[in-house]
């Protein structure tokens, strides 16, 4: 059947309602060219990813319903939560990519790269970031669960600004110094940076339409934190091994001198020439000083060491997830699971 197929129809049609509506918003008075500037961005920087965290809340959603049909207006409130979940996506991506110098995202130029927008990325990620509470206040705010909603937003972001504050200060230029990149410094990294948002924010979201109390899921929430940290492990792993054209953007971990799990791998088994070598070229945009980390990476066998973590986490998590008493929770975990198992992008 094409019932995935399907949901990713109704939802990407979900997104033109919603783009409809904040362009229709009457708390400003738009100008022809405001509306246009507005219409623009979203469709450049909402809806051009993988979606997974948006269709994961219509998928959990569905699991927690056991097979019971969604009424429309459930599909379009969990497409509708999906998207803002996308929405909050792509603010930190238009800032993210401005604080890592990145120069493509999803195969094209980051939205700050475009000559006409420049550092506007910066006050459009704002309207990004204020349409999410925009879409709430139109389709949730008789729900009993619409405080919830709002304070989860509001703490799933704190946590990711969080996270992205321990990124952006580990890395600080001139004080470049390789010995405080450890395997806890990296997990504190990116379990705010990531895991929150990508992971725990849709299951919770699917958690509260349910009329669940999210007190009463914390070991799922330790669940989903650790799924998120092994994609966060792929990203970094994708960032220098993956292909750029499939991946749709260019690897800068090593020219912005992040603590990678690659570079943390590598420091692990680097003998004191290795390291050496390590700090002599890592955190430099010279392409001769990048290609000789990787060399390096390649030297240490990284690519094996990713393997062997990429399955011990997947085998890690599926007993774990099996340890959950709710047969449903088990299948919402699982299928978030599936999606990222190996994933190439
Ligand atoms: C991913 O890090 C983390 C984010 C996108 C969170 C950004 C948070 C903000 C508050 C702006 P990354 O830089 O490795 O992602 P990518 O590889 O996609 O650039
Ligand atoms: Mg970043
Ligand atoms: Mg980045
Ligand atoms: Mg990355």
């Amino acid at each position: 059947m094409g019932s995935m197929v399907d949901t990713k129809a109704v939802f990407r049609q979900i997104y033109g309602d919603l783009k409809r509506e904040l362009l229709q918003d009457p708390a400003f008075d738009f100008t022809p060219e405001s509306r246009q500037w507005i219409d623009t961005m979203l469709d450049y920087n909402v809806p051009g990813g993988k979606l997974n965290r948006g269709l994961s809340v219509v998928d959990s959603f569905k699991l927690l319903k056991a097979g019971r049909d969604l009424t429309s207006d459930e599909l379009f409130q969990s497409c509708a939560l999906g998207w803002c979940i996308e929405w909050l996506q792509a603010y930190f991506l238009v800032l993210d990519d401005i604080m890592d110098n990145s120069h493509t995202r999803r195969g094209q130029p980051c939205w700050f790269r475009n000559p006409k927008v420049g550092l506007i990325a910066t006050n459009d990620g704002i309207i990004l970031r204020n349409h999410i509470p925009r879409i709430l206040k139109r389709h949730f705010n008789d729900k009993p669960y619409y405080v919830d909603l709002l304070d989860l937003f509001n703490e799933v972001e704190f946590q990711t600004a969080s996270g992205q504050l321990l990124d952006l200060i580990t890395t600080h230029e001139g004080e470049k110094d390789l010995s405080k990149y450890t395997l806890p410094v990296y997990r504190r990294i990116v379990q705010y940076k990531t895991a929150y948002y990508s992971f725990y924010l849709p299951v919770a979201c699917a958690l509260l339409m349910s009329g669940g109390n999210l007190d009463n899921f914390v070991d799922v929430k330790n669940i989903l934190v650790e799924m998120g940290t092994y994609f966060q492990v792929q990203d970094d792993f994708l960032d220098c091994f993956g292909d750029p054209e499939f991946i749709g953007k260019i690897g800068t971990d090593i020219e912005d001198f992040k603590c990678s799990w690659l570079v943390v791998k590598a420091l692990e088994r680097a003998n004191d020439a290795q390291k050496t070598l390590l700090s002599e070229n890592y955190g430099k945009t010279d392409p001769e000083c990048v290609a000789k980390v990787k060399a390096l990476y390649k030297d240490l066998s990284l690519e094996g060491v990713f393997a062997d973590y990429e399955s011990e986490s997947y085998e890690k998590l599926i007993g774990s997830i099996e340890a959950q008493p709710s047969k449903e929770v088990q299948e919402v975990l699982k299928s978030f699971l599936h999606k990222i198992y190996k994933r190439q992008k």
